[in-house]
């Protein structure tokens, strides 16, 4: 058997450290009388953190090590010793993963920032030891508390890709294709079916460094939603996206017809999410350069009122076009944040100065200097009295 690669779904087994337990003992030295209570504090349990890394993109590693358990405190000792801490335990997870309680189907946290940390399960505190209970009256206590419990529970994670496009086609359209000529990602390509088993996301980038995630998912066939073929379970990948791509073999080499396509892939998607099919979207008709594919377009706009935008991944045309309709929906940030404003001053207006000091009208055009108004001096040796 083929081992697995990719994981979008796993139920795994966290549990935090136990806190330790509080100490009871008594000093007990040479020449000191009643030594009294020096039990320390149980160290706290660890805790069970999630954490989102962007160098992964799959569940597969908790797939294979589906338990994770924190370290347990070590308990107080003698000597006013705390007991050591429990070691968190750090689980990274892939951007996307959504949390959910196995229990009750709750939605625990929605991973989705770089760097993102998520306790799942608290570590116990520590309990406490003697010393704490000494007072006037009792001078020589023996109570000392247990550390606390451990979190356990079961966890449901479910990995949704975050691109901000999704391309979502038949298989062999060319969504492969697509998204290697329009970024470094290198999925695999082929004229077989069902070549792109798992989501593969790739990254546009514009001339002015603004850049827009794309997700190519696996081919979707008629029947789908009933489970044909690869069936729907990986849509749940472009749920997170804004825009879909409806990628059309405009040539119907596979011996089918466009815009029959087209009309089968709304339908499957509506199946599985009139939310998903309610989106905004964007139809390419792909591999254009193929002889009929022209027909088929004018066949393909009168029979579902839609004008895609004509590409050819093999050729390189029409790329700019859809790249320019992706930005439009997506609106992704320049790189470069200049105002308008900023653009449009004329430097020749910038007032004399005598380099004393920079005249207010100056400072503008200084924004680099990041200059501050002076912080008002404080007195220190005025401590806590407040001037009126
Ligand atoms: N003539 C022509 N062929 C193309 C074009 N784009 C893709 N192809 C071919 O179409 C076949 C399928 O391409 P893929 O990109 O693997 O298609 P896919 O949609 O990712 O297919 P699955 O992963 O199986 O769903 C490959 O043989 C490509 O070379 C194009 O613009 N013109
Ligand atoms: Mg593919």
């Amino acid at each position: 058997m083929k081992a697995k690669t990719f994981i979008d779904q796993v139920v795994v087994l966290v549990r935090s450290g136990k806190g330790g337990d509080g100490s009871m003992s008594f000093r007990r030295e040479a020449l000191v009388e009643f030594g009294g209570p020096d039990g320390g504090d149980g160290g706290r349990g660890g805790d069970v953190v999630f954490r989102a890394s962007e160098h992964i993109n799959s569940l597969l590693s908790l797939y294979y090590e589906p338990k994770c358990i924190a370290q347990d405190g070590g308990p107080g000792q003698s000597q006013k010793m705390f007991g050591k801490r429990g070691k968190d335990l750090v689980v990274d997870v892939p951007l996307g993963t959504e949390v959910y309680d196995e229990a009750t189907g709750l939605l625990v946290a929605d991973i989705t920032e770089s760097g993102q940390r998520v306790v799942v399960a608290r570590g116990g505190e520590g309990g406490f030891g003697n010393v704490h209970f000494k007072s006037s009256v009792n001078q020589a206590p023996t109570e000392h508390t247990p550390g606390g419990e451990s979190e356990e529970r079961r966890l449901r994670l479910e990995l949704k890709t975050i691109a901000d496009a999704g391309f979502l086609g038949f298989p062999n359209a060319g969504k492969s294709s697509l998204l290697s000529v329009l970024s470094s990602a290198t999925p695999k390509i082929a004229s077989y079916p069902f070549t792109t088993l798992n989501p593969i996301v790739g990254t546009l980038v514009y001339d002015d460094w603004a850049k827009v995630t794309l997700a190519d998912v696996p081919g979707i066939i008629e029947g789908a939603a009933k489970g044909v073929g690869l069936g729907l379970a990986f849509l749940k990948h472009l749920e997170r996206s804004k825009v879909l791509v409806y990628v059309i073999d405009m040539s119907g080499i596979d011996g089918r017809e466009p815009w029959r396509d087209y009309e089968v892939l709304r339908k499957e998607i509506e199946e599985y999410s009139a939310e998903l099919a309610a989106r905004p979207c964007i139809v390419v008709g792909n591999k254009m350069d193929v002889e009929c594919s022209r027909e088929n377009y004018d066949r393909f706009v009168k029979e579902t009122g839609v004008r895609p935008i004509a590409i050819s991944c093999e050729a390189r045309e029409g790329l700019e076009e859809f790249k320019a309709a992706v930005r439009d929906t997506v609106k992704p940030k320049s790189k470069f944040h200049h105002t308008h404003a900023e653009h449009e001053m004329n430097l020749s207006e910038m007032p004399d100065t005598t380099g004393d000091e920079i005249p207010a009208e100056a400072l503008k055009f200084a924004t680099f200097l990041k200059l501050e108004k002076p912080k008002a001096k404080s007195h220190p040796s005025r401590g806590n009295i407040h001037q009126r």
